[in-house]
């Protein structure tokens, strides 16, 4: 309870900050995107990571103006860096469960992209399949109304839910991402090997972009562009980033 009442104060005096780690096509190292992680710079522990905060935030509910604080800050800063003459890329913003069974989501993203003047097609938005799961009929409509604005999706963790394909089919989705968890022994398990292929394989054949995260060795690397999966994301590239950190790699890479 006191971690609730630390984290309702951490909203309120500007305690979060968004770093921001690099999804580069991999044969030429460009800047492709980036995707949005929360941190909470607190006054005594420093650096708290979201995997000790996100649950807590999802069970209080904390997780509805911290979205929507995450979701403004990503897009004024794209928007910023666009501002700035770099080359436009893509936002990807973690959107969890709690968040996506509200039907306000369509109208806070639209909110936020008129006040941050981000065009829709440079956000993106994360999903995982076990939010998509819980109340499927009505995250399609969601889904339906964020894809007819122009904004991304893209299922994160792809492979690690529960989600029937059958129901990629009816999902607007533009992306998915291969978990980390697949990637890691990627050279040397085979069920890894196997269930990464398959992955590609399914979203090259639907249409849908892919892309790996977790990528840490070159190996990895080789073995996503031989099975025809050219973007990572992962420490082989770039640990996530704080925002100026971030700006020296953007004018580098793109
Ligand atoms: O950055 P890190 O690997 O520590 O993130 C841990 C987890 O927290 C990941 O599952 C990531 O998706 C999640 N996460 C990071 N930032 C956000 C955010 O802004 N919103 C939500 N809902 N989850 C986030
Ligand atoms: O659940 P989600 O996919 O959003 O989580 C992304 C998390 O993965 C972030 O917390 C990020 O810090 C972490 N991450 C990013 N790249 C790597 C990597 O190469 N290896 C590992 N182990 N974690 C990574
Ligand atoms: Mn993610
Ligand atoms: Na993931």
């Amino acid at each position: 309870l006191m971690l609730e009442t630390e984290l309702r104060k951490a909203i309120d005096e500007d305690q979060l900050v968004l770093h921001y780690q690099p999804q580069v096509h991999m044969a030429s190292g460009a800047l492709v995107g980036m995707e949005a992680l929360v941190r909470w710079r607190h006054p005594e522990q420093g650096m708290v990571s979201p995997g000790d905060f996100i649950p807590l935030a999802e069970d209080s509910g904390l997780i509805l103006p911290i979205g929507v604080w995450v979701l403004r800050t990503a897009c004024a800063q794209n928007r910023a860096w666009q501002e700035m003459g770099l080359p436009p890329i893509r936002v990807s913003v973690n959107i969890s469960a709690r968040q996506f069974r509200q039907i306000e989501l369509v109208r806070t993203v639209e909110r936020i992209l008129a006040e941050t003047g981000l065009d829709p097609a440079w956000l993106e938005l994360e999903i995982t399949e076990s939010s998509i799961m819980y109340d499927i009929e009505a995250v399609i409509q969601i889904l339906q109304e964020l894809n007819a604005m122009g904004v991304r999706l893209a299922i994160d963790d792809f492979g690690t839910g529960y989600s029937s394909l059958s129901y990629l089919k009816r999902l607007p989705v533009s992306t998915l991402k291969i978990d980390q968890s697949f990637v890691r022994d990627i050279t040397t398990d085979h069920n890894d090997a196997a269930i990464a292929t398959s992955v590609i394989a399914l979203a090259r054949s639907m249409g849908l972009e892919v892309i790996a995260e977790g990528v840490e060795a070159p190996e990895q690397m080789a073995f996503l562009q031989q099975r025809g999966c050219y973007r990572g994301q992962g420490y082989y590239f770039s640990r996530p980033l704080a925002v100026e950190e971030f700006t020296a790699w953007y004018r580098r890479a793109a």
